[in-house]
């Protein structure tokens, strides 16, 4: 199908997929819980909208940013149906390096599991200064980041399914 596509515009406004043959599952984590539970919030209300059926999302909240690739490569390994994983999580900017290593060690993680199981990994992890700026990505007035990460969960399972 992408041999189709004659330029960069053609890309702009690809349709969110159906879901209701795709399998989820949703990993949170419990720091910053009244940011998190936000983004999952959205997460999940994305996938229902979009018709995936409320068994085939499985939860699973971990302690922190930096469990999320962990969780994420035992839920692929236990749970072989799943057809795409979120990551939700909130790391903000403290005073010291901590904030640079789990950021670092999260994206590249998440990427890592991804390729590991050729399976999609989200990124639904907010990275910010502040708690207002998660607050502002978190239903505020930059929107809700775990909306995205469930869009791009819907878009890239059915691109793996689409696949041949
Ligand atoms: C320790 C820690 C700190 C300082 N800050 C955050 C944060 O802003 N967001 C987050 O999700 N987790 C944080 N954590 C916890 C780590 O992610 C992790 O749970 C611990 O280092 C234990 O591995």
């Amino acid at each position: 199908m992408a041999s189709h596509l004659k330029n960069l515009s053609d890309f702009s406004h690809t349709t969110i997929p159906n879901g209701e043959n795709y399998k989820f599952a949703i990993a949170v984590a419990e720091w910053n819980a009244n940011i998190t539970g936000a983004l999952y919030q959205g997460a999940y209300d994305t996938l229902i909208q979009h018709g995936v059926k409320e068994e085939n999302i499985s939860s699973f909240p971990v302690p922190g940013s930096f469990e999320l690739p962990g969780a994420a490569e035992i839920i692929l390994h236990k749970k072989t149906n799943v057809d795409a994983v979120i990551c939700l999580g909130c790391v903000i900017q403290g005073d010291t390096k901590h904030f640079d290593f789990i950021c670092e060690a999260v994206a590249n993680g998440i990427t890592n599991v991804g390729i590991k199981y050729s399976k999609p990994v989200i990124f639904g992890v907010l990275t910010t200064n502040d708690e207002q700026q998660a607050l502002d990505r978190a239903g505020g007035k930059h929107g809700n980041k775990g909306d995205e990460a469930a869009i791009t969960a819907l878009k890239m399972a059915d691109f793996s399914a689409t696949i041949s």
